[in-house]
């Protein structure tokens, strides 16, 4: 994509399935992103170039997403003063809790915007409610999608008082298989 607002880095590929969340919340509010892999550990010198890039490609704000010992998100934060947001993934081992630990406790004066294991779309929200505070159109579309977001739950509840527990827990049954 040309001139990405948002640029996106995961550690492997093996945290596309999670990212994907991210992109997805992206394309629905139509502003531009790059998704790359880079490692801190894997591919040390490009995290540095690509974080040191950032400002002078006009990048605003980056998404990080990274498991285990997830030092991604500090590497960048390092090396740029633009925001960065960091996704701890989960892992097979200690549940994404390595990642969590790994990427929210920075150092003072080295701040990252962590959000919760495995919350690729938040930190998507993050940054678009970032890019909002001096862009109305996106003012607009978080506004939209919080009313969606609010009238779904309304309507839900509305159903379920209507239905009964019973008859709501058998839709839902139906509805996942
Ligand atoms: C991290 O190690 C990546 O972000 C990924 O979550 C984890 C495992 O990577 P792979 O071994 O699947 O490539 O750097």
């Amino acid at each position: 994509m040309k001139n990405p607002t948002v640029g996106i880095v995961m550690g492997s590929d093996s945290d596309l399935p999670v990212v994907k969340g991210a992109l997805e919340v992206l394309e629905h509010f139509n502003v531009s992103f790059e998704a790359l892999i880079l490692s801190a550990h894997r591919t040390p010198a490009e995290t540095v170039d690509y974080a040191k890039s950032l400002i002078k490609r006009g990048v605003k704000v980056v998404i990080t997403a990274a498991g285990g010992a997830a030092h991604l998100a500090g590497i960048i934060a390092a090396h740029t003063t633009i925001p960065v947001i960091g996704i701890p993934i989960k892992t097979s081992t200690l549940n994404g809790i390595d990642s969590l630990y790994s990427i929210v406790q920075m150092p003072p004066g080295v701040p990252v915007a962590t959000v919760g294991i495995n919350s690729a779309k938040n930190a998507a929200l993050l940054a678009i409610e970032m890019l909002a505070i001096e862009n109305k159109d996106l003012q607009k579309k978080l506004i939209t999608y919080k009313k969606t977001q609010n009238d779904d739950v309304v309507n839900k509840s509305k159903k379920l008082q209507k239905t009964g527990y019973k008859e709501y827990l058998k839709v839902m049954e139906q509805k996942k298989s």
